[in-house]
């Protein structure tokens, strides 16, 4: 069975953002997705609609052999029941995990997109993700990660949090 490295991008501004972002690594592995790498957590400064709370992101490195929607499913599954409640698209959410990228592959469907179409837009994905993986390539990209991250036009603030003691 073929094995993908799967990026995540993982967000959330309402509640206990930290343990939100935690419980929804931890449930990773149950969902089929072996963790290999976390990026350090980012308070960054809401993107799109801007009066709402600052989010705290990170980005996960995983593999899996699970086909790209049954991982999606999965994933929407986390989101649910951690608390993927949003007021109203793109206002504030308990948890927000987004697909970057499964494997080399290019996928445009109404449910999923990968590479996700505006991850080279926002710093709170790049930031997080040319820490952990800054020689990243995609056969969709002229650039790797650490790359897109220098060349994106996106200014919003992007601020690793202090690790705990
Ligand atoms: O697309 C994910 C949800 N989201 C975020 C986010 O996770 N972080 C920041 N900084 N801004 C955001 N705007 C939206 S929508």
């Amino acid at each position: 069975m073929a094995v993908r490295a799967v990026y995540l991008s993982l967000g959330s501004n309402l509640g206990d953002r930290e343990s939100n972002l935690r419980a929804a690594i931890a449930a990773l592995p149950g969902a089929g997705l072996r963790v290999r790498r976390v990026s350090s957590f980012y308070e960054t400064e809401p993107v799109d609609y801007l009066e709402q709370p600052w989010f705290l992101n990170c980005v996960v490195e995983g593999e899996t052999e699970l086909e790209a929607l049954p991982l999606l499913r999965r994933v929407r599954e986390i989101e649910t029941q951690i608390g993927s409640k949003k007021e109203f698209a793109k206002g504030p959410r308990v948890l927000d995990i987004d697909v970057l990228l499964y494997g080399d592959e290019k996928i445009d469907t109404p449910e999923l997109q990968v590479p996700h179409p505006r991850m080279h837009l926002r710093r709170f994905v790049l930031v997080p993700l040319a820490e952990i993986a800054p020689g990243l390539h995609h056969p969709a990209w002229d650039e790797n990660a650490e790359e897109l991250l220098e060349r994106t036009p996106d200014k919003s603030v992007v601020r690793k949090l202090p690790e705990a003691l």
